[in-house]
């Protein structure tokens, strides 16, 4: 430590250069004519709940449910459901979208035609239009929309035949037409991938085609009887992960087709028809909000906070808090995007038809039983702590493992950190880099002392921290490496918070988690990533580069020079950083614990306020920190 010393002292004697950064002003690419298509859809559209669609903000960034590609340069989605939109969908609005992909409608009052005009998205490739009013015949050809894959029309009052034109769409995955008022027969449709079908509750008559005896006959009901008169051939379901996402904005997204496949499979395994109402906890207004509502922790015992489902075998089990019943259909596929992929698996955002959102997890190579599972569930569910994200329903079956946890909509602090720069990232200032160290350490405290003191957080990096509504840092994705396979040579982000002594990550300790926190704490103070190359593509380590610098003495360059900016901080930096090293000290045993770090971090600030020094971050419009609440 005394290197630090000296390294201290030269930081502050060194020269320091005040970098005012220039904030280029925010560009929007997205091609002017899909702002004003949208602009005049909503104008010309009355509606019962307002849009934030304001035409000074980001269209791309800002607007609700609007995504667009990942140049940020066209609409490829337009997700509205549940907005109250009512009358006929304005014409030649929607229409010059000409790159949409995704169109949800659903869930509306629309009443009038089907919208001709939508002819001209020739990329559309999913079609949510249920629960609307609708009337008037189908369009006759469907062959205009060749990516089709999804097409949800059902509980609207088309009239009419069914299109034989649907035949033309390869790739068409889902057909529901059911509840409308459709008449004469079913077409010969051949249509090879087609895995869900609901043409139940229309006027139909006659015989159902060869091509469709292989779907059960509850897709005919409430028709003429005459439909039911077949035999079931083989009822064939693939589920079908298809992970590949077309030009998004995000890592990946938009994959329906995943999503389909999770519902397909979770019919299969017993939850078949809809008629099964899954309930899933959704926060409460007031939780997200603060957190103030909070349960006490002598409030309810685990067995009481849990309830489950009535299903014997398959469920969605909930923690407590629950005020809210979706079907799992409308959780997973209805407004779901992808976020990424995680350690463990894919990672989905669903957007609930109050506009909430969730994030469901999908876990991959899960390496226990259901009873090993559900235990550790258990004692991650009952983790209630402002710091750590909360765990508020998961799913097990032998294909499907799925966790809900909420959404936190500014990302992890490693997209804040590190994510491409441009309209939506402004450098994070000293004040947030401290609440966001500060709040992670609490929470990693709290999870430490859970359970005996035996619960090991496991996958500690910046990518599983996000900001709760105070601003602090709050962790996720905890206490899962030991019912998962372990992890193989890891991928190279990764490897950058293991600490040296795992070998296996199955069977990571405490210690192993300071250190994946001491590097978080160095990625805080860069501003670097644990793992990145320089412009030669030679790799760089976080902590070996950091502990080069410091022996060579080249202080000033340690820090991000983003942090620069704030005078008098500098030695907030300094005391941050040692504490940081040594989290990251190679004998696990000379780690202080996580309850140690965590009091070091939370006295930095309060230091620097008994030498009275002020900062340009604190003066602004910051609230000093408070000290533990007493965990
Ligand atoms: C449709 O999608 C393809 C492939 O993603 C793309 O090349 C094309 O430009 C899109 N069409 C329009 C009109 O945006
Ligand atoms: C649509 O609904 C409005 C009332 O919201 C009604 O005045 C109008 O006649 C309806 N149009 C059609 C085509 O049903
Ligand atoms: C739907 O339209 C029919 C007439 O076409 C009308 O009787 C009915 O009230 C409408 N339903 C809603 C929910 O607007
Ligand atoms: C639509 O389908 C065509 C042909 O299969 C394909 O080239 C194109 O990329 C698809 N468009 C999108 C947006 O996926
Ligand atoms: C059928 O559609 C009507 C509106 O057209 C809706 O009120 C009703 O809930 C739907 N029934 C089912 C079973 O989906
Ligand atoms: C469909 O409904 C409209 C009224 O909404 C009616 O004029 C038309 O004749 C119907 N078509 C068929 C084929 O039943
Ligand atoms: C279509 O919408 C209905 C009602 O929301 C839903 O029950 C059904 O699962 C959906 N089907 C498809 C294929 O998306
Ligand atoms: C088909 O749709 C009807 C009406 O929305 C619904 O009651 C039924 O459960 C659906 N059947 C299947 C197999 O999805
Ligand atoms: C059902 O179809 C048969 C012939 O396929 C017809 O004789 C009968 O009238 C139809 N029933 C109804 C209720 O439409
Ligand atoms: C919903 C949403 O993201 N709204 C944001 C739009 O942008 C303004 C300023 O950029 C924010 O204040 C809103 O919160």
């Amino acid at each position: 430590m005394e290197k630090l010393e000296v390294f201290a002292m030269n930081f502050l004697l060194g020269s320091l250069f005040l970098l005012s950064i220039v904030r280029g002003s925010v560009a929007e690419t997205l091609a002017q004519n899909d702002k004003q298509a949208l602009l005049d859809f909503m104008s010309n559209f009355p509606h019962l709940r307002s849009l934030n669609w304001n035409e000074q903000f980001p269209v791309c960034k800002n607007w609700t449910g609007i995504t667009c590609s990942e140049d940020g340069s066209r609409v490829i989605s337009v997700r509205l459901p549940g907005v109250g939109f009512h009358g006929p969908i304005p014409q030649n609005t929607l229409s010059r979208l000409a790159a949409l992909q995704i169109l949800s409608l659903r869930s509306n009052a629309i009443n009038g035609s089907f919208p001709l005009d939508l002819g001209n998205l020739k990329n559309l490739t999913f079609l949510y239009l249920q629960y609307n009013n609708f009337s008037g015949p189908l369009p006759l050809d469907f062959s205009v929309w060749r990516n089709l894959t999804v097409v949800n029309l059902s509980s609207n009052g088309f009239n009419g035949s069914i299109p034989p034109s649907f035949s033309s769409l390869n790739q068409l995955s889902a057909l529901n037409l059911a509840n409308n008022s459709l008449s004469g027969e079913v077409p010969d449709l051949h249509l090879p991938n087609l895995q869900v079908l609901n043409l139940s509750y229309n006027n139909l008559v006659g015989n159902v085609p060869k091509s469709l005896q292989r779907f059960p006959k509850s897709v005919f009901f409430g028709n003429n009887e005459s439909l039911l008169d077949y035999t079931v051939t083989n009822y064939p379901v693939v589920l079908v992960p298809n992970e590949k996402i077309p030009n998004s904005k995000n890592v990946g997204r938009l994959s329906e087709r995943a999503l389909l496949g999770i519902v397909i499979a979770v019919s299969v395994l017993g939850l078949v028809g809809f008629g099964f109402l899954l309930f899933v906890c959704l926060l409460r207004r007031k939780t997200v909000d603060g957190f103030p509502g909070k349960l006490e922790k002598g409030d309810m015992s685990p067995e009481k906070a849990i309830s489950r489902s009535q299903d014997a075998s398959n469920k969605l089990v909930f923690f407590e808090g629950c005020n809210s019943a979706f079907d799992l259909e409308d959780l997973l596929r209805a407004s779901a995007e992808v976020l990424g992929k995680g350690t463990y698996g894919m990672a989905y955002k669903a957007i609930l038809e109050d506009a909430s959102m969730v994030v469901v997890k999908r876990l991959k190579d899960v390496n226990v039983g259901k009873k090993e599972f559900e235990q550790q569930m258990d004692v991650i569910g009952n983790i209630k702590h402002e710091n750590v994200i909360e765990l508020r329903a998961y799913y097990y079956s032998k294909d499907e493992k799925l966790m809900v946890y909420d959404y936190y909509s500014q990302g992890s602090v490693a997209s804040m950190l590190h994510g491409k720069r441009g309209e939506n990232r402004t450098p994070l200032d000293w004040e947030t880099r401290l609440k966001i160290a500060i709040g992670a350490a609490r929470g990693i405290t709290c999870i430490h002392t859970e359970s005996g003191g035996k619960l090991v957080h496991g996958n500690v990096k910046s990518s599983n921290i996000f900001l709760n509504p105070q601003k602090y840092g709050c962790v996720s994705d905890l206490g899962l490496s030991p019912i998962m396979s372990a992890l193989a040579p890891p991928i190279a982000r990764a490897a950058g918070y293991r600490a040296p002594e795992v070998t296996d990550t199955r069977k990571a300790m405490q210690p192993s988690d300071v250190y994946s926190f001491g590097v978080i704490l160095l990625e805080l103070l860069t501003g670097k990533s644990p793992v990145h190359t320089t412009n030669g593509d030679e790799v760089i380590h976080l902590v070996r580069w950091v502990h080069s610098v410091v022996r060579e003495e080249w202080t000033a360059e340690v820090f991000d020079i983003q942090l620069l900016r704030y005078p008098n901080i500098e030695e907030e930096l300094v005391e941050m950083l040692q504490i940081a090293m040594s989290c990251v000290v190679r004998i696990p045993d000379q780690r202080p614990r996580m309850s140690e770090v965590m009091k070091m971090i939370e006295n930095v600030r309060a230091t620097d306020l008994t030498n009275g020094a002020t900062s340009e971050a604190k003066s602004e419009n910051s609230t000093p920190i408070p000290s533990s609440p007493g965990t």
